[in-house]
């Protein structure tokens, strides 16, 4: 918890550090309850800076002695550090400072996880280490010496000295202080090695806990591949003579990018047949990719200050979308990127919680790492992309990696590197990173004489501090489909640019079908008329795989709408569509079970939303429920063809395998409605692999069946905790909506659950909050139960706390009745004693 009052931080108040930094030494004396960081840093005034005042962060330390150039001094306690009086010129600064890992459960800064060392840094939490200027725009050199008896002492950079007892490790590469990590610990480490482009040979480890070392293949080949890709995709070579991964349990998020050791939630790197799932698989093979990408994303060049945080983190996640289309399929991906951006984003951008890509002003920079940040700052340059085409994107990445390497930088730096090598003004373009909010996009057709006039107009609703919007630069990539089913004009990107703006197409012959914003090709709501009969003709014939996607989407959904607000039949427009893609053999499977899906409950609120009708859970869930009954009795004949189970023995984990068991797995769970779960209770007896055993596991439980399965998955995995997470989260995700609150209630008693591993906490209450009839049932138990735990979770970790409360966001969209219950929640969150500036932070601006 921190202790200083909240302050808002300005982007408009950014003054550069006082000091630069020629070099720091750091020596660490390990102890659970108090190791002594010894820290010596040469300071030399910054000629770039006009404040000259000597502060250094810290939090949470106990200083035991401070010196200037070898002389004593005792430095003022300040707000959030500690200020000292400083020559003129160039000085050492020493400090030693006392820490207790073993009791940091915020997991920021050093603490224990399983008896291992290991740090967390970014944001803020270096200063939880020593003092120091805490901030991105400070790159040094570092040198760290571990002192401790752990088998295994690591840091970044490369070795310089191993003894017993003792390592040393230089770090070449300024950097920022949130990219120090420091691991220790009795670790196995899986090897191999790279060679760079230009012949460097690289070591690479992957360090685990004794036990998990048979984890370690899968996450070592996605390094390699990442590593190669990196070279021959952005011509960016690594930099280092070693590259470290270690896997910690108890980790706040996904990973971290630290400069040549980095520290992964054991979640996103740790895989198996009889433990991963294929969706586990992928996420791990992303995610190994974008923390290794960061190292030029964000180390090598990195941010001025914490509001350019999509400066590494748009631009990674872009990147790691490009690696992982290049390794699986770019239409699968796009889709499931699609869907991951307007459950997350959208629905961000849609609430209070909605704020610039680059924001403005933060009170706790935590609460920031956002879907908005990460998954609207890589659809920005993925639009950015399409403007200037591949050949200028490339030249202008290789501008700002030159220009900039060694740097700490700007938006307004990485788009000058565009603006040169094309010659483009991108001041409007810029606004995407300003302006909060999803522009709505709105089309009309006009036919005349063999041309197609689309006529398009843009508006972005008010989000919070922000009233009115201007037009931004929408690339809408665009085809025509023939009336025989032939495309007559191939993909062209339009330029919009104004409020409203037409774009003809001329010498037609008859008229044709518009397929608009293929690929997705903006973070836009796109408003079109569209008939069912139009929507089924592109499904069947356009070539833009997200767009037969998408009008499978669209007719799901105005169906489920029907049926929730009318009480209509299930439209055979709808049924008889899907059943055309998904017993077509030609089709990529993967593609064919992504069409099988129906929209999210979620999802189905924020449309009603839209609509003007407040959206009622039970409602919603009744309608999908009956839905999926109703496709499974359509599909009966078919359903078996399309259930075919891997043989035993010949599992991969990569795209094709994955692909044809998400849609044998779909075919399965709407199969467990008609059978009684006989072909899930046989799967589940039978695979051998963790997609098939949970698969099996889940539509039984979707079916209402299961119970002795879920006692036999708990037999058998109960040593595994990453598996263990999967079964608590099956329980409550698929618990009735009357239930959901009991079912997590009685799981926050069951003695492997703890509220102090992020991961375990994740897998009850964000299943819970996830369960939308579940969670938003009329009795409130649901709301009350998530409060108290976020409150009583806040002492412990705000970080996690805070991301959490992000549960209560649309709570706006619902009745009197339960906005009234989360009102109540969250007012009793914030009258909490002591409630941490995190949490503090995100509750006001949902209550806001
Ligand atoms: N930079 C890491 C993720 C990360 C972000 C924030 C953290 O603490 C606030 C920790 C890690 C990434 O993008 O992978
Ligand atoms: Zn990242």
């Amino acid at each position: 918890m921190k202790d200083a009052a909240p302050q808002t931080i300005h982007l408009k108040d950014y003054t550069p550090f006082g000091y630069r930094i020629d070099s720091v030494e750091l020596t660490f004396k390990l102890h659970p309850t108090a190791t002594r960081v010894i820290s010596k840093i040469a300071f030399a005034p910054n000629p770039a800076a006009s404040d000259t005042r000597f502060f250094l962060h810290g939090e949470e330390l106990e200083l035991i002695s401070a010196a200037i150039d070898g002389a004593p001094v005792i430095p003022r306690k300040v707000e959030g550090g500690i200020e000292a009086d400083v020559p003129d010129a160039p000085f050492v600064w020493e400090a030693e400072v006392e820490i207790s890992p073993e009791t940091n459960t915020a997991l920021e800064g050093l603490y224990m996880s399983n008896g291992m060392y290991s740090t967390q840094c970014e944001a803020e939490g270096f200063r939880k280490i020593t003092f120091y200027p805490d901030r991105p725009d400070v790159m040094a050199v570092f040198t760290v010496r571990i002192e401790g008896d752990q088998p295994v002492l690591l840091s970044n950079g490369n070795p310089v000295e191993r003894g017993d007892g003792v390592a040393v490790w230089h770090d070449p590469w300024p950097k920022p202080s949130y990219l120090f990590a420091l691991v220790a610990g009795e670790l196995i480490n899986h090897p191999d090695s790279f060679t760079t482009k230009s012949g460097k040979e690289v070591e690479l480890n992957i360090w685990v806990r004794p036990g998990d070392e048979d984890k370690c293949a899968f996450g070592m080949e996605a390094l390699k591949k990442s590593m190669k890709w990196d070279e021959d995709t952005y011509g960016r070579e690594y930099d280092l003579d070693i590259f470290n991964i270690v896997a910690v349990d108890d980790f706040n998020m996904g990973a971290m990018e630290n400069k040549g050791l980095n520290i992964f939630n054991s979640s996103c790197v740790l895989a198996s047949q009889a433990t991963s799932t294929d969706a586990n698989f992928e996420r791990i093979e992303g995610i190994i990719a974008h923390e290794y990408f960061h190292n030029w994303t964000g180390n090598r060049i990195t941010c001025r200050d914490w509001f350019q945080l999509c400066l590494k983190e748009g631009l990674t996640v872009y990147r790691d979308q490009m690696f992982s289309g290049d390794m699986r399929s770019h239409a699968v991906k796009r889709i499931e990127e699609v869907m991951i951006l307007r459950a997350r984003q959208f629905r961000e951008d849609n609430g209070p919680l909605a704020h610039p890509v680059r924001p403005e002003s933060f009170v706790e920079i935590n609460n920031f790492y956002t879907a908005t940040v990460y998954e609207k700052g890589a659809e920005i340059i993925g639009m950015l992309r399409r403007l200037i085409g591949d050949e200028a994107y490339r030249k202008g990445c290789d501008l700002y990696f030159d220009r900039h390497d060694g740097e700490a930088v700007t938006i307004e730096d990485w788009l000058a590197s565009f603006e040169e090598v094309t010659g483009r003004d991108l001041a409007q373009f810029k606004q995407w990173y300003s302006q909060a909010g999803t522009p709505r996009l709105k089309m009309s057709e006009t036919w005349e004489d063999g041309a197609l006039t689309l006529n398009f107009t843009q508006t972005t609703p008010p989000t919070p501090g922000q009233k009115e919007k201007n037009p931004q630069v929408i690339p809408i990539a665009v085809g025509l489909i023939g009336p025989n089913g032939d495309e007559v004009v191939p993909t062209t990107v339009l330029e919009m640019t104004e409020a409203e703006q037409s774009f003809t197409f001329e010498g037609l012959g008859a008229r044709p079908v518009a397929s608009v914003l293929r690929d997705f090709s903006a973070p836009v709501i796109l408003e079109r008329e569209i008939d069912d009969a139009t929507r089924a003709f592109l499904l069947a014939h356009d070539t833009d795989p997200f767009q037969t996607w998408e009008m499978g989407r669209m007719l799901a959904k105005d169906t489920l709408i029907a049926m929730i607000v009318r009480d209509a039949a299930p439209a055979p427009a709808y049924l008889d569509a899907i059943r055309a893609v998904v017993t077509d053999e030609t089709q990529d499977p993967a593609f064919r079970a992504l069409v099988f899906g129906l929209p999210s409950q979620d999802d189905l609120a924020q449309t009603l939303f839209d609509a003007g009708i407040t959206p009622d859970p039970q409602k919603i869930y009744d309608a999908r429920e009956s839905l999926r009954h109703t496709v499974a009795r359509h599909l009966s004949d078919a359903l078996p063809t399309l259930f075919r189970p891997t043989e035993p023995g010949t599992f991969t984990p990569d795209a094709e395998g994955s692909g044809r068991r998400s849609l044998s797995l779909a075919a399965l769970s709407y199969l467990a409605l008609l059978d009684g779960g006989a072909a899930a209770t046989s799967l589940f007896a039978q695979a051998d692999n963790m997609t098939e055993q949970a698969g099996a596991l889940q539509a039984l439980l979707s079916a209402g069946l299961g119970t002795s399965e879920l006692q036999a998955f708990e037999a058998q995995w109960k040593d595994d905790r990453l598996v263990m997470d999967k079964w608590f989260t099956m329980q409550v995700a698929s618990a009735a909506p009357d239930k959901a609150a009991e079912v997590a209630e009685a799981l926050s008693h069951h003695p492997a659950f703890t509220n102090k591993n992020p991961n375990r906490f994740r897998a009850v209450f964000g299943a819970l909050s996830a369960n939308h009839a579940g969670f938003h049932h009329a009795s409130g138990a649901a709301y009350k139960l998530l409060a108290d735990q976020l409150i009583s979770l806040d002492s412990l970790n705000p970080q996690i706390t805070a991301r959490m409360s992000g549960a209560f966001e649309t709570w706006k969209r619902y009745d009197a009745d339960r906005q009234g219950m989360i009102r109540t929640e969250l007012e009793r969150i914030l009258a909490t004693p002591n409630l941490s500036r995190d949490t503090t932070e995100m509750v006001s601006r949902i209550l806001s």
